[in-house]
């Protein structure tokens, strides 16, 4: 069933295809808390020994295909096999060291779970960060990290040259390409030559694993680090009620590599329980691709954010009966409940709502089989203890509005992020008496049921997107025509909510085509920073509202565009 890629890399040996024997995937209680853990030994070799046992089926581990018809299938012992070299190419060729950071910055290419699982095996700490990434936001993330290798495709190479020689840390500039680069080192080739003999760290439970750039209200993103608690957690009990994914399953998940979610949904959900993990490498999305290969291939569970079903939807297909597909769930974003019903009414299945944040991972859910009430995105998943709670940490009553907090006293849960790195003031604010506080607001029913109402401040969550105002108002600001800029979320009916810049502009472009400068502005926020940002619309101001001590209102701005004042 395996098509080297490309044929580069070694035959890998064949699976054995036998009868499945009911084998059992690896599980944790709730509360357990092994000093050592790692999800490549403890459950990827796991796997790998039951296929040699002859204890697994065939279904491969690792199922990725392109719409120019290539195909890649990965067992698990392939796995095994190729991220031990990938380990041995990241201590032997890179010189890293567990503790090290690496920034992974890929589209959906299968060597970017070969980094991700080298990682894991020497404990060199990843950074996923998703290739709409422009040369300053690289710099931002290079230097923040103090990164010492990265890798990245050709399409962002000269991105990372540009702003190389101000990262001091950076030694290792790996590239995953057809084609080498002057400067670069070729991992495909070093893939190919290194030893598959590597023995894994004994990390322990505590240590670091991987780290994400999350946006907030004030400043640039902040680095929300985490611990192998977060792998550990996919294999809690309690998590695997979740989607009770068999080894027969398979399971795709369309997040861009870039965020938690294609951890989780990509890497750690299916794995843990030893199913296949499908991919497709959508350049661009296209909900008729989506459909299409939900008809063609025999996917049985998909996660993706709200607006992947919604912009489906949008198209009207004539049918949307898939053969294979069983559930579905959704998280990034609001799911209205018009959207869940348009779902069931076409597919004739549900859309089971998660949860979660960059420092969180998913933290409550609609479980697989579990009564769904309209609206709500499910109960809280153990071991995180969550409650609607005041802004001094007191816990609210049934049905009142508060914030989202879950409990880290007297002790902090698995699965929930260590700290903001090199940022104790932004980790101190978010913790609110026993909990960490979300920023998210919602409310709780008498039975546990959550439901969200939005955020608490001026983050914007445009198309699962978690946006800071201020990432995007200097990025106008770079622009000769803006003289200042408040940006906020506003709704949109295929997005959610998008991004709306309120502009003062300069007095000498007063006078210019408005379209067209709305035009050039939004080109502009997409060359200097992750495009997905972008001003999907634009409205000329002649002020802006502010405080006496000169602070723009945004909540102002955005009450209006949500129609509240
Ligand atoms: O709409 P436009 O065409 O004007 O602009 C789009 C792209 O065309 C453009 N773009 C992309 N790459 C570019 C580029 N422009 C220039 N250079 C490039 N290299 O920029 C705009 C990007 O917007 P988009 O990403 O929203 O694009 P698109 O194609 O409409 O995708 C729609 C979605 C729904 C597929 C996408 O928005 C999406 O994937 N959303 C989900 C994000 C997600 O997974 N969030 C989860 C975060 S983790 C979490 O929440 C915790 C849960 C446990």
């Amino acid at each position: 069933i395996h098509k080297a890629f490309h044929g580069l890399y070694p035959a890998p040996q064949q699976l054995r295809c036998q009868a499945l024997s009911g084998v059992e995937a690896p599980r944790w209680n709730d509360h357990d808390r092994p000093e050592e853990f790692n999800f490549a030994s403890h459950i990827l070799d796991y796997w790998t020994q039951m296929e040699k046992e002859g204890k697994k089926g065939p279904e491969p581990a690792f199922w990725w295909v392109n719409s120019q018809g290539d195909e890649v299938k990965w067992s698990f012992s392939d796995l095994t096999d190729l991220t031990r070299r990938a380990a041995n190419v990241f201590t032997q060729t890179c010189g890293l060291q567990q503790g090290d950071n690496l920034a992974l910055i890929l589209p959906r290419v299968p060597e970017w779970w070969l980094v991700t699982i080298g990682c894991l095996r020497t404990g060199v700490v990843f950074i996923p960060g998703t290739s709409q990434l422009k040369a300053k936001d690289i710099l931002y993330r290079l230097q923040m990290s103090g990164a010492k290798a990265i890798v990245t495709t050709d399409t962002l190479a000269p991105e990372v040259d540009s702003v190389a020689s101000e990262c001091p840390a950076l030694k290792a500039k790996l590239l995953v390409s057809d084609h080498s680069h002057e400067g670069w080192l070729d991992f495909r080739s070093l893939i190919k030559s290194a030893s598959p003999d590597h023995t894994c760290i004994k990390s322990k439970t505590e240590d670091p694993m991987v780290i994400f750039f999350t946006s907030g209200t004030t400043g640039y993103p902040k680095m929300a680090k985490h611990s192998h608690g977060l792998a550990l957690r996919s294999c809690l009990l309690s998590c695997r009620k979740l989607l009770q994914l068999k080894t027969s399953d398979v399971l795709w998940c369309l997040s861009d590599p870039g965020w938690i979610l294609a951890i989780v949904g990509c890497l750690l959900e299916p794995w843990a329980s030893g199913c296949t993990l499908f991919v497709h490498r959508l350049t661009q999305f296209d909900p008729k691709v989506i459909v299409q290969v939900l008809f063609k291939y025999p996917i049985t569970q998909t996660i993706a954010a709200p607006g992947v079903y919604r912009m489906i939807l949008q198209q009207k297909f004539t049918n949307l009966r898939f053969p294979t597909l069983e559930h579905c769930s959704t998280g990034g974003e609001a799911l209205l409940p018009e959207e869940l019903e348009q779902w069931r009414k076409h597919t004739g299945l549900l859309l089971h709502e998660v949860y979660g944040q960059s420092e969180t991972g998913i933290t409550c859910g609609v479980l697989r089989g579990m009564k769904l009430k309209l609206g709500s995105m499910g109960k809280t998943i153990s071991p995180f203890d969550i409650q609607i709670i005041d802004d001094k940490g007191h816990i609210l009553p049934p049905n009142t509005e508060g914030y989202i907090g879950i409990r880290i006293k007297p002790s902090r849960p698995t699965g929930l992020f260590m700290y903001y790195e090199n940022n104790p003031e932004k980790t101190a604010e978010v913790e609110c008496g026993d909990f960490y506080n979300t920023g998210d607001r919602a409310t709780m029913d008498e039975e546990g049921y959550i439901w969200f109402l939005g955020r608490g401040d001026d983050v914007i969550n445009a198309s699962g997107y978690r946006i800071g105002p201020v990432e995007v108002e200097n990025a106008l600001a770079e622009h000769p025509a803006v003289a200042e800029s408040a940006v906020v979320s506003s709704p949109d009916s295929t997005r959610g909510e998008v991004v709306k810049a309120f502009i003062v502009l300069n007095s000498q472009f007063l006078s210019h085509d408005k379209e067209q400068l709305i035009k050039e502005l939004q080109q502009h926020v997409k060359s200097v920073t992750a495009p997905y940002k972008y001003p999907r619309k634009v409205e000329f101001v002649t002020e802006l509202p502010k405080t006496i001590t000169g602070k723009i209102k945004r909540k102002e701005l955005r009450k209006k565009e949500f129609g509240q004042m």
